[in-house]
């Protein structure tokens, strides 16, 4: 009764904690839907992609625009990239630079660009991997799905605002720590003490 209405109260404060994938729109709404998706769950929270009629977002050749709805008091920010239609393998980073975003809100990175060495043409169908880590280590994470269109332009003024949040950069100390690297361990560390992390990353927002 009180207690079982205190720990609802704490499971809907942590369905609002995490955070939201605005743009390129998400696979599924990760945050309070009726599915059983976990942010904590490598690599897309549990959605499956590329599912029939849902979200896939017109995305420039080189690269493009990137809004999250960041709910914690400062997290790391991750973004990988996997080509294909039904992409399970992220194996590119686009950020050989992580973030560190500081505050909750709004942030929109303008334009997140691709590998150099990365070619892509009209029509190339791809997902992107959002993970962010907070002070536990443990990461959570949201997947958009996208095709590459010649056409297609980086969000601009109004349409890209950045809202209580300040990001810095964070070089990566050795060449052989990929985000992805870091992504697969937090998956492992996660998946052991899943009660622990879950405490301490949301905690602070409880
Ligand atoms: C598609 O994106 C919208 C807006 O972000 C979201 O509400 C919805 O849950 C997503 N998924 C599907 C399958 O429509
Ligand atoms: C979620 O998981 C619970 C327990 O495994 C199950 O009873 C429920 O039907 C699932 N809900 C959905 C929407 O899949
Ligand atoms: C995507 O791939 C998974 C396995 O990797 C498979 O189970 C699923 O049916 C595929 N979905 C589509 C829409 O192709
Ligand atoms: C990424 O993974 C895909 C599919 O597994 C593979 O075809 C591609 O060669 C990989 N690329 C790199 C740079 O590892
Ligand atoms: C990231 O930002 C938080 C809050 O502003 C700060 O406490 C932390 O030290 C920063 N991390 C790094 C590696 O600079
Ligand atoms: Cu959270």
């Amino acid at each position: 009764m009180a207690v079982g209405a205190f720990l609802l109260l704490a499971v809907a404060q942590l369905a609002t904690a995490h955070f939201g994938l605005e743009y390129p729109a998400w696979r599924d709404a990760t945050l309070g839907s009726g599915h059983n998706y976990s942010q904590w769950a490598y690599p897309c929270a549990g959605v499956p992609g590329n599912i029939p009629g849902g979200n896939r977002t017109d995305w420039p050749l080189t690269g493009g625009s990137v809004i999250l709805d960041l709910h914690h008091d400062w997290t790391y920010v991750f973004i990988n990239l996997g080509l294909g239609a039904n992409v399970t393998v992220f194996n590119y980073t686009l950020t050989p630079e992580f973030l560190n975003a500081t505050g909750e809100g709004k942030l929109c990175l303008p334009t997140v660009p691709l590998p150099a060495d990365l070619k892509v043409e009209d029509g190339t169908q791809a997902s992107i991997q959002v993970i962010t880590v907070g002070d536990s280590g443990a990461g959570l994470y949201n997947c958009a799905d996208i095709t590459f269109k010649a056409d297609a332009k980086p969000l601009q003024g109004d349409a890209c605002r950045t809202v209580g949040v300040t990001t810095a950069a964070i070089k990566e100390q050795k060449a052989g720590t990929s985000a992805g690297a870091i992504a697969g361990m937090n998956s492992v560390v996660l998946s052991s003490v899943v009660g622990l992390a879950l405490l301490f990353v949301c905690g602070m927002s409880l």
